[in-house]
């Protein structure tokens, strides 16, 4: 059985030449494998499918060669990247999923998803959430040149960076009752998310039954290593995926 591997939180972006590297590396590591999850903010900003630079076509076409090797390709929105679409999918050979999805891998019902959506304590973010998921808000921010959104995306990164909004402690963890209420509505035994930073396997009984929420975890410069899962013969697990080398230059 050839292997299903899982991603999420890389939060790609020019500046983080470690990172790249690794998820180029893993990339290349998992090529002829069975599928590619990539569940929610793959990049650290996408301000639209037209944003081709050289940056952005590397990514691309890295995925296209792995959906060009037999393996299928799927890609979750995160908080972040609400706005790839259609283009951003086909130019990589993939498919996009709603915002939760059951899929059968490693012979259980897994729902996978971003995991932002469980954070309902936190309302600020969930009604900016509700707005970047609204169809005619996208439509008009697609809607501005190119040139306006990147500063758009330019001053989200500062604010981000400014509050570190990407550390764990700045992120509200997932309700209890809402794990549970998607689990249970679901079917699936498993829940598999990203998007909290805090990666960890967590036993669950829901309606008296066992069931488990799995966290990947982000991808950091400095950590060097980022805890992804890998569904096989032998189930799902969440495993370590190591970038120590340097990028190489230029
Ligand atoms: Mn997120």
């Amino acid at each position: 059985m050839r292997p299903t591997y899982f991603i999420s939180d890389l939060h790609l972006a020019p500046d983080l030449p470690r990172v790249t590297a690794g998820f180029l590396a893993l990339i290349e590591h998992i090529r002829g494998a069975s599928a590619l999850y990539v569940l929610g903010d793959l990049f650290e900003a996408w301000v639209g499918d037209d944003h081709r630079d050289e940056y952005n076509n590397r990514i691309l076409a890295a995925f296209r060669a792995l959906a060009d090797s037999g393996t299928r390709l799927y890609f979750v929105h995160g908080n972040r990247d609400f706005l790839l679409g259609q283009g951003f999918a086909e130019a990589t050979g993939g498919q996009l999923l709603p915002e939760s999805q059951v899929i059968e891998v490693g012979g259980e019902k897994v729902l996978v998803m971003h995991g932002d959506q469980l954070c309902t304590s936190d309302e600020k973010f969930m009604a900016f959430r509700a707005q970047s998921r609204d169809p005619a808000w996208q439509q008009a921010m697609l809607a501005n040149p190119l040139e306006q959104r990147l500063m758009i995306a330019g001053m989200w990164r500062m604010q981000s960076k400014a509050n570190q909004s990407n550390k764990p402690e700045n992120i509200m963890d997932v309700a209890a009752a809402d794990v549970e209420r998607v689990l249970r509505e679901s079917g699936a035994t498993t829940l598999l998310h990203g998007h909290t930073h805090r990666p960890q396997v967590h036993p669950l009984t829901v309606g008296g039954l066992p069931a488990r929420r799995m966290v990947l975890g982000d991808w950091r410069e400095e950590a060097g290593e980022a805890v992804i899962a890998c569904a096989d013969a032998d189930g799902l697990r969440l495993e370590t995926w190591t970038f120590q080398e340097p990028a190489p230059a230029g």
